[in-house]
Protein backbone atom coordinates (compact mmCIF):
# COMPACT_ATOMS: atom_id res chain seq x y z
CA UNK A 1 0.00 0.00 0.00
CA UNK A 2 1.83 3.15 -0.61
CA UNK A 3 2.34 6.10 1.49
CA UNK A 4 0.53 9.40 1.52
CA UNK A 5 -3.25 8.30 0.39
CA UNK A 6 -5.79 11.03 1.68
CA UNK A 7 -8.59 10.35 4.09
CA UNK A 8 -11.11 10.13 0.85
CA UNK A 9 -9.60 7.14 -0.20
CA UNK A 10 -10.20 5.57 2.83
CA UNK A 11 -13.67 6.80 3.05
CA UNK A 12 -14.13 5.35 -0.46
CA UNK A 13 -12.78 2.24 0.02
CA UNK A 14 -15.46 1.98 3.10
CA UNK A 15 -17.97 3.07 0.58
CA UNK A 16 -16.91 0.12 -2.37
CA UNK A 17 -16.46 -2.80 0.64
CA UNK A 18 -20.01 -1.57 1.77
CA UNK A 19 -21.51 -1.55 -2.00
CA UNK A 20 -24.00 -4.98 -2.49
CA UNK A 21 -24.17 -5.09 -6.00
CA UNK A 22 -21.78 -5.34 -8.87
CA UNK A 23 -22.92 -2.05 -10.21
CA UNK A 24 -22.86 -0.42 -7.09
CA UNK A 25 -19.27 -1.55 -6.48
CA UNK A 26 -18.20 -0.58 -10.09
CA UNK A 27 -19.91 2.99 -8.83
CA UNK A 28 -18.02 2.96 -5.63
CA UNK A 29 -14.65 2.12 -7.38
CA UNK A 30 -14.67 4.61 -9.83
CA UNK A 31 -15.03 7.11 -6.71
CA UNK A 32 -12.16 5.56 -5.14
CA UNK A 33 -10.01 5.60 -7.86
CA UNK A 34 -10.57 9.13 -8.45
CA UNK A 35 -9.11 9.90 -5.30
CA UNK A 36 -5.58 8.48 -5.47
CA UNK A 37 -3.06 10.93 -6.39
CA UNK A 38 -1.34 10.29 -9.47
CA UNK A 39 2.24 9.81 -9.07
CA UNK A 40 4.91 6.83 -9.62
CA UNK A 41 4.23 5.38 -6.51
CA UNK A 42 1.01 5.00 -7.10
CA UNK A 43 1.17 3.22 -10.33
CA UNK A 44 0.06 -0.32 -9.51
CA UNK A 45 -2.17 0.53 -7.34
CA UNK A 46 -4.10 2.45 -9.44
CA UNK A 47 -3.52 -0.17 -12.05
CA UNK A 48 -4.90 -2.71 -9.85
CA UNK A 49 -8.04 -0.72 -9.27
CA UNK A 50 -8.44 -0.11 -12.80
CA UNK A 51 -8.54 -3.67 -13.39
CA UNK A 52 -11.21 -4.52 -11.06
CA UNK A 53 -12.97 -2.12 -11.98
CA UNK A 54 -12.91 -3.48 -15.60
CA UNK A 55 -13.63 -6.61 -13.90
CA UNK A 56 -16.94 -5.36 -12.24
CA UNK A 57 -18.19 -3.78 -15.15
CA UNK A 58 -18.14 -6.86 -17.64
CA UNK A 59 -20.03 -8.60 -14.47
CA UNK A 60 -22.93 -5.75 -14.21
CA UNK A 61 -22.97 -5.70 -18.10
CA UNK A 62 -23.69 -9.64 -17.71
CA UNK A 63 -26.25 -9.01 -15.19
CA UNK A 64 -27.89 -6.18 -17.16
CA UNK A 65 -28.21 -8.49 -20.16
CA UNK A 66 -29.94 -10.63 -18.03
CA UNK A 67 -32.21 -8.71 -16.75
CA UNK A 68 -30.91 -7.76 -13.76
CA UNK A 69 -29.29 -4.65 -14.59
CA UNK A 70 -29.74 -1.27 -12.30
CA UNK A 71 -32.26 1.39 -14.04
CA UNK A 72 -31.10 3.89 -12.20
CA UNK A 73 -27.66 4.11 -13.17
CA UNK A 74 -26.37 5.40 -16.27
CA UNK A 75 -23.04 3.88 -18.34
CA UNK A 76 -20.14 5.90 -19.46
CA UNK A 77 -20.25 6.52 -23.60
CA UNK A 78 -18.76 9.30 -25.13
CA UNK A 79 -15.63 11.27 -24.66
CA UNK A 80 -16.89 12.21 -20.79
CA UNK A 81 -20.21 12.13 -18.51
CA UNK A 82 -21.91 15.38 -17.96
CA UNK A 83 -24.59 15.21 -15.50
CA UNK A 84 -27.42 18.20 -14.88
CA UNK A 85 -28.13 19.36 -11.22
CA UNK A 86 -30.46 21.91 -10.76
CA UNK A 87 -33.91 22.74 -9.15
CA UNK A 88 -37.40 21.61 -10.45
CA UNK A 89 -38.13 23.74 -13.06
CA UNK A 90 -35.17 25.34 -14.08
CA UNK A 91 -34.72 23.64 -17.21
CA UNK A 92 -32.46 20.78 -17.27
CA UNK A 93 -34.75 18.76 -19.27
CA UNK A 94 -35.05 21.35 -22.16
CA UNK A 95 -30.93 22.24 -22.47
CA UNK A 96 -30.72 18.14 -22.78
CA UNK A 97 -33.59 18.45 -25.60
CA UNK A 98 -31.69 21.39 -27.30
CA UNK A 99 -28.43 19.66 -27.25
CA UNK A 100 -28.78 15.87 -27.82
CA UNK A 101 -30.53 13.39 -29.84
CA UNK A 102 -32.76 12.72 -26.29
CA UNK A 103 -36.12 13.27 -25.51
CA UNK A 104 -37.19 13.81 -21.90
CA UNK A 105 -40.56 15.43 -20.44
CA UNK A 106 -40.01 19.15 -20.36
CA UNK A 107 -43.03 20.12 -18.17
CA UNK A 108 -44.26 23.50 -15.96
CA UNK A 109 -45.22 21.43 -13.25
CA UNK A 110 -42.38 20.66 -10.66
CA UNK A 111 -40.65 17.19 -10.81
CA UNK A 112 -41.23 16.47 -14.59
CA UNK A 113 -38.47 13.95 -14.61
CA UNK A 114 -38.61 10.71 -12.39
CA UNK A 115 -35.46 8.61 -14.57
CA UNK A 116 -32.27 9.33 -15.92
CA UNK A 117 -32.10 9.69 -19.01
CA UNK A 118 -28.55 9.56 -21.54
CA UNK A 119 -28.43 11.56 -24.71
CA UNK A 120 -25.32 12.41 -26.91
CA UNK A 121 -24.17 16.23 -27.65
CA UNK A 122 -22.23 16.26 -30.47
CA UNK A 123 -19.24 18.65 -30.40
CA UNK A 124 -16.87 19.05 -33.67
CA UNK A 125 -15.75 15.45 -33.97
CA UNK A 126 -16.64 13.82 -30.23
CA UNK A 127 -19.72 12.91 -28.27
CA UNK A 128 -20.30 14.05 -24.75
CA UNK A 129 -22.74 12.32 -22.69
CA UNK A 130 -25.24 14.43 -20.73
CA UNK A 131 -27.35 12.70 -18.13
CA UNK A 132 -31.01 14.27 -17.66
CA UNK A 133 -31.88 13.86 -13.86
CA UNK A 134 -34.89 14.42 -11.02
CA UNK A 135 -34.24 18.06 -9.72
CA UNK A 136 -32.18 17.71 -6.42
CA UNK A 137 -33.43 18.02 -3.08
CA UNK A 138 -36.47 15.50 -3.55
CA UNK A 139 -36.01 12.57 -0.80
CA UNK A 140 -37.04 9.91 -2.91
CA UNK A 141 -34.49 10.46 -5.53
CA UNK A 142 -31.96 12.38 -3.96
CA UNK A 143 -30.02 8.92 -3.40
CA UNK A 144 -29.44 7.19 -6.76
CA UNK A 145 -29.16 10.83 -7.95
CA UNK A 146 -26.40 12.18 -5.72
CA UNK A 147 -24.96 8.58 -6.77
CA UNK A 148 -25.03 9.56 -10.25
CA UNK A 149 -23.44 13.03 -9.95
CA UNK A 150 -20.74 12.03 -7.64
CA UNK A 151 -19.08 9.55 -10.72
CA UNK A 152 -20.33 11.63 -13.67
CA UNK A 153 -17.16 13.72 -14.83
CA UNK A 154 -17.97 16.93 -15.08
CA UNK A 155 -21.43 18.80 -13.24
CA UNK A 156 -23.79 21.09 -15.28
CA UNK A 157 -25.15 23.09 -12.83
CA UNK A 158 -28.64 24.70 -14.09
CA UNK A 159 -30.32 27.67 -12.64
CA UNK A 160 -33.44 29.79 -13.61
CA UNK A 161 -32.48 33.32 -13.87
CA UNK A 162 -35.84 34.71 -13.02
CA UNK A 163 -35.73 32.82 -10.13
CA UNK A 164 -33.22 34.02 -6.91
CA UNK A 165 -29.83 32.74 -8.93
CA UNK A 166 -27.58 33.75 -6.76
CA UNK A 167 -29.55 32.35 -3.52
CA UNK A 168 -30.39 29.30 -5.53
CA UNK A 169 -27.12 28.79 -6.70
CA UNK A 170 -25.86 28.89 -2.86
CA UNK A 171 -28.44 26.25 -1.98
CA UNK A 172 -27.43 23.82 -4.79
CA UNK A 173 -23.98 23.96 -3.70
CA UNK A 174 -24.76 23.26 -0.19
CA UNK A 175 -26.75 20.54 -0.85
CA UNK A 176 -23.39 19.23 -3.25
CA UNK A 177 -21.45 19.33 -0.16
CA UNK A 178 -23.16 17.41 2.01
CA UNK A 179 -22.75 14.80 -0.34
CA UNK A 180 -19.31 15.51 -0.19
CA UNK A 181 -19.51 16.07 -3.81
CA UNK A 182 -16.53 18.48 -4.34
CA UNK A 183 -16.43 20.68 -7.46
CA UNK A 184 -13.12 22.37 -8.88
CA UNK A 185 -12.53 26.02 -8.76
CA UNK A 186 -11.59 27.89 -12.08
CA UNK A 187 -7.94 27.60 -12.74
CA UNK A 188 -7.40 25.27 -9.68
CA UNK A 189 -5.58 21.78 -11.23
CA UNK A 190 -6.98 18.62 -10.30
CA UNK A 191 -3.39 17.89 -8.57
CA UNK A 192 -4.33 20.64 -6.20
CA UNK A 193 -8.13 19.32 -5.22
CA UNK A 194 -7.52 15.71 -5.57
CA UNK A 195 -11.14 14.21 -6.52
CA UNK A 196 -12.68 17.45 -6.98
CA UNK A 197 -14.81 17.49 -10.35
CA UNK A 198 -14.84 20.28 -12.65
CA UNK A 199 -18.19 22.31 -13.02
CA UNK A 200 -19.74 24.75 -15.62
CA UNK A 201 -22.96 27.18 -14.01
CA UNK A 202 -25.69 26.67 -17.08
CA UNK A 203 -27.65 30.39 -16.30
CA UNK A 204 -31.40 29.69 -18.16
CA UNK A 205 -33.84 31.47 -19.17
CA UNK A 206 -32.23 34.55 -20.54
CA UNK A 207 -35.09 35.40 -22.77
CA UNK A 208 -37.31 36.52 -19.55
CA UNK A 209 -37.07 39.87 -18.79
CA UNK A 210 -36.27 39.85 -15.39
CA UNK A 211 -33.05 37.59 -16.23
CA UNK A 212 -30.45 40.28 -16.64
CA UNK A 213 -30.86 41.66 -13.06
CA UNK A 214 -30.37 37.68 -12.11
CA UNK A 215 -27.29 37.11 -14.47
CA UNK A 216 -25.85 40.41 -12.61
CA UNK A 217 -25.91 39.04 -9.27
CA UNK A 218 -24.97 35.55 -10.39
CA UNK A 219 -21.99 36.43 -11.97
CA UNK A 220 -21.03 39.05 -9.15
CA UNK A 221 -20.99 35.90 -6.87
CA UNK A 222 -19.86 33.27 -8.73
CA UNK A 223 -17.89 33.71 -11.62
CA UNK A 224 -14.47 33.98 -10.36
CA UNK A 225 -15.17 30.66 -8.58
CA UNK A 226 -17.10 28.44 -11.78
CA UNK A 227 -17.59 29.45 -15.39
CA UNK A 228 -21.23 30.96 -16.13
CA UNK A 229 -22.28 30.38 -19.23
CA UNK A 230 -26.13 32.04 -19.81
CA UNK A 231 -28.68 30.56 -21.99
CA UNK A 232 -32.00 30.54 -23.01
CA UNK A 233 -33.41 26.80 -23.72
CA UNK A 234 -36.52 28.76 -25.21
CA UNK A 235 -34.42 30.76 -27.80
CA UNK A 236 -31.64 28.81 -28.31
CA UNK A 237 -29.46 31.55 -27.16
CA UNK A 238 -25.93 30.74 -25.58
CA UNK A 239 -25.85 26.92 -26.37
CA UNK A 240 -23.31 26.85 -28.89
CA UNK A 241 -21.80 28.41 -26.27
CA UNK A 242 -22.67 26.33 -23.02
CA UNK A 243 -21.08 23.20 -25.66
CA UNK A 244 -17.92 24.86 -25.98
CA UNK A 245 -17.34 25.24 -22.52
CA UNK A 246 -18.42 22.00 -21.39
CA UNK A 247 -16.09 20.78 -23.83
CA UNK A 248 -13.06 23.34 -22.44
CA UNK A 249 -13.88 22.52 -18.57
CA UNK A 250 -13.60 18.58 -19.67
CA UNK A 251 -10.25 18.61 -19.46
CA UNK A 252 -9.66 15.96 -22.26
CA UNK A 253 -8.08 16.08 -25.48
CA UNK A 254 -7.94 14.73 -28.74
CA UNK A 255 -5.13 12.92 -29.75
CA UNK A 256 -4.89 11.66 -33.49
CA UNK A 257 -2.81 8.36 -34.22
CA UNK A 258 -0.70 7.73 -37.49
CA UNK A 259 1.59 5.10 -38.80
CA UNK A 260 5.41 6.30 -40.51
CA UNK A 261 4.53 7.34 -44.26
CA UNK A 262 0.35 7.39 -43.46
CA UNK A 263 -2.31 9.84 -42.79
CA UNK A 264 -3.26 10.41 -39.42
CA UNK A 265 -6.88 8.48 -38.56
CA UNK A 266 -9.16 11.72 -38.44
CA UNK A 267 -11.94 10.29 -38.20
CA UNK A 268 -11.30 8.75 -35.09
CA UNK A 269 -9.80 11.01 -32.15
CA UNK A 270 -8.11 8.98 -28.72
CA UNK A 271 -9.89 10.85 -26.25
CA UNK A 272 -7.75 11.67 -22.96
CA UNK A 273 -7.57 13.09 -20.05
CA UNK A 274 -5.71 16.45 -20.29
CA UNK A 275 -2.20 15.89 -19.07
CA UNK A 276 -1.78 12.58 -20.65
CA UNK A 277 1.78 11.61 -22.13
CA UNK A 278 2.80 9.76 -25.54
CA UNK A 279 3.45 6.92 -23.08
CA UNK A 280 -0.52 7.28 -22.24
CA UNK A 281 -1.72 7.38 -25.48
CA UNK A 282 0.43 3.79 -26.40
CA UNK A 283 -1.50 2.03 -23.82
CA UNK A 284 -4.96 3.02 -24.94
CA UNK A 285 -4.16 1.85 -28.43
CA UNK A 286 -2.20 -1.22 -27.70
CA UNK A 287 -0.90 -3.06 -24.81
CA UNK A 288 1.87 -4.44 -27.26
CA UNK A 289 2.50 -0.18 -27.72
CA UNK A 290 3.99 0.23 -24.65
CA UNK A 291 6.63 -2.54 -24.66
CA UNK A 292 7.16 -1.84 -28.38
CA UNK A 293 7.30 1.78 -28.73
CA UNK A 294 10.85 3.31 -29.77
CA UNK A 295 10.02 6.66 -29.59
CA UNK A 296 7.20 9.11 -31.37
CA UNK A 297 7.35 12.10 -33.84
CA UNK A 298 4.06 14.60 -32.82
CA UNK A 299 2.35 18.00 -35.13
CA UNK A 300 0.39 20.29 -33.28
CA UNK A 301 1.96 21.34 -29.92
CA UNK A 302 5.50 19.93 -30.66
CA UNK A 303 7.97 23.34 -31.43
CA UNK A 304 8.42 22.09 -35.26
CA UNK A 305 5.56 19.68 -37.06
CA UNK A 306 6.81 16.00 -36.92
CA UNK A 307 9.67 16.82 -33.59
CA UNK A 308 10.90 13.62 -32.41
CA UNK A 309 9.65 13.24 -28.37
CA UNK A 310 10.24 11.47 -25.46
CA UNK A 311 7.80 8.58 -24.46
CA UNK A 312 6.95 11.19 -20.95
CA UNK A 313 5.97 14.04 -23.68
CA UNK A 314 2.86 16.10 -22.57
CA UNK A 315 0.12 15.85 -25.20
CA UNK A 316 -2.61 18.13 -26.30
CA UNK A 317 -5.74 18.65 -27.80
CA UNK A 318 -5.47 18.15 -31.41
CA UNK A 319 -1.92 16.36 -31.72
CA UNK A 320 -1.03 13.75 -34.21
CA UNK A 321 1.31 11.44 -32.98
CA UNK A 322 3.54 9.08 -35.23
CA UNK A 323 4.66 5.67 -33.58
CA UNK A 324 7.83 4.13 -34.12
CA UNK A 325 7.99 0.87 -32.74
CA UNK A 326 10.15 -1.57 -32.15
N1 LIG B 1 -38.90 31.29 -20.67
C1 LIG B 1 -38.21 30.15 -20.64
N2 LIG B 1 -38.77 29.02 -20.17
C2 LIG B 1 -38.02 27.90 -20.14
C3 LIG B 1 -36.68 27.86 -20.60
N3 LIG B 1 -36.19 26.60 -20.43
C4 LIG B 1 -37.20 25.88 -19.90
N4 LIG B 1 -38.31 26.65 -19.72
C5 LIG B 1 -39.61 26.23 -19.18
O1 LIG B 1 -39.43 25.88 -17.81
C6 LIG B 1 -40.29 24.77 -17.48
C7 LIG B 1 -39.46 23.65 -16.90
O2 LIG B 1 -38.59 23.12 -17.91
P1 LIG B 1 -37.96 21.67 -17.79
O3 LIG B 1 -36.95 21.57 -18.87
O4 LIG B 1 -39.01 20.63 -17.70
O5 LIG B 1 -37.25 21.85 -16.37
P2 LIG B 1 -36.52 20.73 -15.49
O6 LIG B 1 -35.41 21.43 -14.79
O7 LIG B 1 -36.16 19.57 -16.33
O8 LIG B 1 -37.65 20.35 -14.46
P3 LIG B 1 -37.72 19.03 -13.51
O9 LIG B 1 -37.51 17.83 -14.37
O10 LIG B 1 -39.05 19.11 -12.89
O11 LIG B 1 -36.62 19.22 -12.52
C8 LIG B 1 -41.02 24.40 -18.76
O12 LIG B 1 -42.27 25.01 -18.77
C9 LIG B 1 -40.14 24.98 -19.86
O13 LIG B 1 -40.86 25.28 -21.02
C10 LIG B 1 -36.10 29.09 -21.12
O14 LIG B 1 -34.96 29.17 -21.55
N5 LIG B 1 -36.92 30.19 -21.11
MG1 LIG C 1 -36.73 17.64 -16.15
Amino acid sequence: MPANLPPEYFEAEKRFKEAATAQEKAVALEELISTVPKHKGTDKLRADLRRRLAQLREEAARRKKSGKGDLYTIEKQGAAQIALAGFANTGKSSIIKSLTNAHPVVADYPVSTVMPLAGMMPFEDIQFQLVDLPPIGNETTDGWVSGILRVADLLLLVVDLSNAPDVRTDLLLEQLGTWKIKLLRQGESSAECNGCKPAVIAANKLDIPSARDGLQRLRSRYETRYPVVPVSSATKDGLEELRRALFEHSRIIRVYAKEPGKEPERAAPFVLAAGSTVLDLAEMIHKDFLVNLKYACVWGSAKFGGQRVQKDYMLHDRDVVEYHLR
